[in-house]
């Protein structure tokens, strides 16, 4: 008789602690690992849940152990190992089954494997789920794409699992397809945007400031306490608070300042350019975080250009402070604007209020930022956040700041790539006569592309000199 109201594939991080708390919330879960050892392990160290895990090294004997209509979750490596295990999961599924991917796929995969599924008769579901491995463990943000019907079932489950905020659940069903995980995928851009934007703000404390670890981690910490609560800037506080034991030194100044990234990132970014949509804040912590890991090549341009010549900076803390903010405000705007206009295209109708309400715990870019910015969304329909009103107040008061700040790196020779990306988003955006008028030119000189004259129509073209020959 199967006893599982739920099977999990993939023991390794995020699986592990997903399936601990499912158990937790009462309910019996069937697990399985390709490596048959680890499921062992796992079932052996799951202390007081382990009368709610069934482990099962044997596929067949897995899918058997779960209630119909079976809820099968995988939570292995993205890419490939996804696609394998939904073809060994498929002669052992039956109609009304359904899988939920939790991984961090790449959206239009999970488009295509959605599609392929329906032709199986078997449901699909694209779950994006953030907050690392304490997130999965006690309560992640949890952004769902697929088959209405599968949320429906898992929607108990989800529900129970996530994390909450003042009591509501933060977790929904954001449309079919790839759209939980599309949602995901941006909520990592706004991460890279997020994480980068305070990096910046680090580099001017430590090279501007002449400011310490120690003395920076003491401004993150009272930070936390006003308008940039948020998980990143609490944990920027004690990362740059904590010593190295075996040294005695602050442990940051001997992490190597070269950042890893896996690809969501990049897909953010990638996203934004294929949908025409700006993305800049997110461009440029990508960008941040390519040129950070060429760290030879940074070393000897150093050698060559000479080591930055600016004295101390004239920035004082509340700039910075409100500099990060209005930073902010821009990155998430253009994340915001990217899922508006991917929605149309898509046909997902994701709801920005909804995605900003769960965010607000769980994940990892949870901040109260995003508690106001879900109240100002559901009191209007602007997609860009830079029109909310709540937040065209925000900005007029705090991008003077971000403007004094993105000078002082510019004559102190500090790099701001992804605040002065927004600084220069922001005054693009607001700029009623831009310079595009020139670009349309030149286009119509070499390529005769055509540009357009009020009350004339848009198909004019200039009668330009010839540059040939002489
Ligand atoms: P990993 O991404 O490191 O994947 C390891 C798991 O994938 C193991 O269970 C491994 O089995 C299994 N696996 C691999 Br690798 N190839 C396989 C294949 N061909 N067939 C079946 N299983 C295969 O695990 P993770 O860090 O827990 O992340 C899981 C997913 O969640 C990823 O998509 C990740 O991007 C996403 N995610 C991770 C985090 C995080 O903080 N780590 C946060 C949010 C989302 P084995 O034991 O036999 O090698």
């Amino acid at each position: 008789m199967p006893s599982a109201d739920i099977g999990l594939i993939g023991l390794a991080v995020m699986g592990s602690n997903l399936a601990l708390n499912i158990a937790e919330k009462g309910y019996t879960i069937a697990v399985h690992n390709r490596t048959a050892a680890k499921i062992d392990e796992f079932v052996a160290n799951a202390g007081e849940l382990r009368g709610r895990i069934i482990g099962k090294a044997d596929l067949a004997e897995f899918i058997q152990a779960i209630k119909r209509p079976r809820s099968v979750i995988i939570m292995v490596k993205a890419g490939k190992p996804v696609d394998e295990m939904i073809e060994q999961l498929l002669p052992h599924l039956e109609a009304g089954d359904a899988i939920l991917e939790c991984g961090n796929s790449l959206h239009t995969d999970t488009n295509r494997r959605f599609a392929y599924l329906q032709t199986k008769g078997i449901g699909y579901l694209g779950v994006g789920v953030s907050g690392g491995e304490e997130g999965a463990r006690h309560g992640p943000s949890i952004m769902v794409g697929g088959s209405k019907q599968q949320w429906h079932n898992a929607e108990p489950v989800l529900t129970a699992i996530s994390a909450k905020f003042n009591g509501e659940p933060c977790v929904a069903y954001l449309g079919e397809g790839g759209a939980g995980h599309f949602v995901k995928t941006i909520h990592n851009g706004i991460e890279y945007g997020d994480m980068q934007m305070i990096a910046e703000v680090y580099g001017v404390m430590r090279d501007g400031l002449g400011m310490n670890p120690l003395a920076a981690s003491e401004v993150f910490k009272a930070w936390n306490k006003g308008p940039l609560n948020s998980y990143l800037i609490e944990i920027t506080g004690h990362v740059l608070a904590a010593v190295d034991p075996q040294s005695g030194k602050p442990l940051v100044e001997l992490i190597l300042d070269k950042a890893g990234q896996k690809g969501t990132g990049v897909w953010s970014a990638i996203a934004a350019q294929q949908l025409g949509v700006p993305a800049t804040a997110i461009e440029g912590a990508v960008a941040a975080r390519s040129i950070s890991s060429r760290k030879d090549e940074r070393v000897a341009a150093e050698a060559v250009y000479g080591k930055r010549a600016g004295g101390r900076s004239d920035v004082t803390l509340a700039n910075l402070e409100k500099a990060l903010l209005a930073g902010k405000i821009v990155s998430y705007a253009q994340g915001f604007a990217v899922m508006a206009q991917a929605s149309s295209e898509n046909g997902w109708g994701l709801p920005l209020a909804t995605i900003a309400k769960i965010w607000r715990a769980g994940c990892i870019i949870r901040s109260r930022f995003l508690d106001q910015m879900s109240a100002a969304y559901a009191k209007g329909d602007n997609t860009n956040l830079l029109m909310v009103p709540d937040f065209v107040m925000l900005m007029k008061d705090a991008h003077p700041a971000l403007r004094k700040v993105v000078a002082a790196g510019a004559v102190g020779e500090f790099p701001l790539i992804c605040l002065s990306a927004a600084l220069s988003y922001f005054d693009s955006y607001r700029q009623g006569l831009g310079t595009a008028n020139l670009i349309q030119g030149q286009r119509d000189f070499f390529g005769a592309h055509g540009f357009e004259i009020e009350g004339r129509g848009a198909d004019q073209h200039g009668k330009w000199p010839s540059t040939l020959g002489g």
